[in-house]
């Protein structure tokens, strides 16, 4: 009788599994041009071989709302579900689209949100953390200049400016940022396939680290970097760095065989050595992933400069620093560009006025001396900075600056040597 019904919930559990994998959100309209929040959608779509009952499931947060269970709401096979914020709101706006259901409470936010799905049974079916920046928005440089200058900002068509986020392989790992992007159809595709669909997309890299987070001169760094693609297969991932302002990047291939720093063999982590560079050197780098179907993807993705032109300059950044830093008070360390620190410097010079453009991408490094000094070290990469307002016409000593973290980036805590002052 045990081994029957361990036999049943076993299947139950493989059923559950399977139902999480099949229905998932494919439509994101979190920030309608209108700026009208009742035009808002969640799109649903059933990937898996059959229809699927999705009555009383619940999203329990970004929005709440549960499915309508009389009559029972179903997403037939291959089929889709939208979930909109207002049923009057949508039908005037998206008139032939009848596969929707409507009044949820709340509003997704325009900048970013947790969306959760949850079955009857409370388990969670599929959950989606969007953002507005990262690796789901552009780089995109600041155009017309302000005062002269000009920064950086995150940029997507689906923040207002007309179009939806659309999941691009309904059948990979919708997490990612990388598997998103701004529908080509303006108001998006509620109720329908996605304009941006496809069935292969280009590898996924996440989990970027660099050790130590501030190298000494005579230590070598350990890239690393996790690449996962959609198709099984070989894939091909390269490092390429070079110091600030040569004037090209080296480019090493990495490894996932165990012996590249790169953790165990085959476990999709990737991994390559920086030789030792001399102390004050600033080293940046960005990756290439490439699958066997030859779709590549660059991570930092290239920037969009104010031209128009496509440009990897919104890269990852470390310095070799040889000074410890043992000072009471918890010290943020901002790495950049020369060229970009020089850009920073001379904002708000002579201008007469306060200009407030972000500069460039920036690596952040912090120390929290209240903790200890083996869990001290966090990075986080892609911040933004300003300069910060000065009050008096004649402000002394430093300049003071504003940092703004990217909010997709998830801070790195490493066990690196104590940063310098
Ligand atoms: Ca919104
Ligand atoms: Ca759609
Ligand atoms: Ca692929
Ligand atoms: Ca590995």
């Amino acid at each position: 009788m045990r081994t029957i019904w361990s036999l049943f919930l076993l299947t139950l559990l493989l059923v559950q599994a399977q139902l999480r994998a099949e229905v998932v959100i494919s439509e994101i309209m979190y920030h309608p041009a209108s700026e009208t929040t009742t035009e808002e959608y969640i799109e649903l779509h059933n990937s898996g071989p059959t229809d699927i009952d999705v009555s009383g499931w619940q999203f329990t947060s970004g929005v709440q709302f549960s499915l309508p269970a009389a009559p029972p709401t179903i997403i037939p096979t291959g089929g889709y579900l939208v979930v909109a914020a207002d049923a009057a709101a949508f039908s005037a706006k998206y008139p032939a689209v009848t596969n929707f259901v409507a009044g949820w409470a709340g509003q997704l936010s325009n900048a970013s949100n947790k969306i959760t799905l949850r079955d009857t049974l409370e388990n969670t079916v599929d959950e989606v953390d969007y953002t507005d920046d990262g690796d789901w928005a552009e780089r995109w440089r600041d155009d017309p200049p302000d005062y002269g200058h000009r920064g950086w900002h995150w940029h997507s068509d689906a923040d207002g400016f007309g179009k939806s986020l659309e999941l691009i392989n309904a059948g990979f790992d919708n997490s990612t940022g990388q598997n998103w992007a701004a529908s080509t159809v303006t108001e998006g595709t509620p109720g329908a396939p996605n304009s941006v669909a496809a069935a292969d997309i280009p590898p996924v890299i996440s989990g970027v680290e660099h050790f130590p987070l501030v190298p000494k001169s005579t230590q070598a760094v350990t890239i690393t970097c996790r690449v996962v693609d959609d198709h099984p297969g070989s894939l091909t991932v390269m490092l390429h760095h070079r110091e600030d302002g040569a004037p090209a990047f080296t480019d090493v291939e990495m490894f996932d065989d165990g012996a590249h720093d790169d953790a165990l063999a085959g476990d999709g982590v990737y991994g390559a050595v920086i030789p030792p560079k001399p102390n004050g050197t600033i080293v940046e780098f960005y990756f290439t992933a490439t699958d066997g179907a030859a779709l590549t993807r660059t991570w930092p993705a290239p920037a969009r400069d104010y031209t128009g032109d496509l440009v990897q300059t919104c890269n990852c950044l470390y310095q070799v620093d040889e000074e410890n830093y043992a000072g009471a008070m918890p010290i943020y360390r901002l790495i950049m560009r020369a060229v970009d620190r020089t850009e920073l410097n001379n904002i708000n010079r002579n201008s007469g006025t306060i200009p407030f453009p972000p500069t460039s991408d920036q690596t952040g490094v912090t120390r929290d001396s209240m903790r200890p000094l083996s869990a001290a070290t966090a990075l986080v990469r892609n911040c933004s900075i300003w300069p910060a307002p000065e009050t008096g016409a004649m402000a002394p000593g430093p300049r003071s600056r504003r940092a703004s973290m990217c909010s997709s980036r998830t801070p790195i805590c490493g066990t690196a040597a104590p940063i310098s002052s």
